[in-house]
């Protein structure tokens, strides 16, 4: 005797609760999807928008300009700079160090360009807690405007072998 083949489109008719389900879900889904682009306008932090190719080499080139420019003075063998708001910042990560130490002024704007010399590091604000990854070949471009004054530390939250642990840099604002 053959039996009766199942209902293939099994959906239908829609019950009442599947189709208020189906809808909650919809709805979430263009909150969601709408809410990406409108946090980058009103969120307080982001990642940076503005990024370069740059190699280790003009890094590091553009680094000791800075130092030759703004070094007043050293902690540790690492210099400590103190750019002008008008000048570009940069910070570079390498195996274990981020370089040089930066002092910046409370309530003024900075662009502060962070790029890496070998592999991926983690940028890490703390207190604060800003992140941001920092690459090789990559000028990141940072818009920063600090509101509190005191000494901050640079940690790095990407694992990048044996020293990483060590990896902690500074920032003061003044
Ligand atoms: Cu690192």
């Amino acid at each position: 005797m053959a039996t009766k083949e199942p209902e293939r489109i099994w959906w239908k008719p829609l019950s009442k609760d599947e189709r208020v389900w189906v809808g909650i879900a919809l709805i979430w889904m263009l909150i969601s999807f709408f809410f990406m682009p409108l946090y980058h306008i009103i969120g307080a932090q982001n990642p940076p928008a503005e990024t370069y190719k740059v190699t280790p080499e003009q890094f590091d080139k553009l680094v000791d300009g800075m130092i030759a420019k703004s070094k007043v003075g050293e902690e540790q063998g690492i210099p400590i700079v103190h750019p002008s708001p008008s000048d570009p910042v940069f910070i570079r990560a390498s195996m274990w160090q981020w370089y040089p130490i930066v002092e910046l002024e409370k309530g003024k704007t900075y662009r502060v360009h962070l790029s890496s010399m070998d592999l991926d590091h983690g940028f890490s604000l703390q207190p604060v807690n800003m992140n941001f990854m920092v690459l090789p070949g990559y000028d990141y471009v940072l818009k920063l405007t600090p509101t509190q004054s005191g000494e901050f530390h640079i940690l790095c939250n990407e694992f990048c072998g044996l020293g990483h642990h060590t990896m902690l840099g500074k920032l003061y604002v003044k």
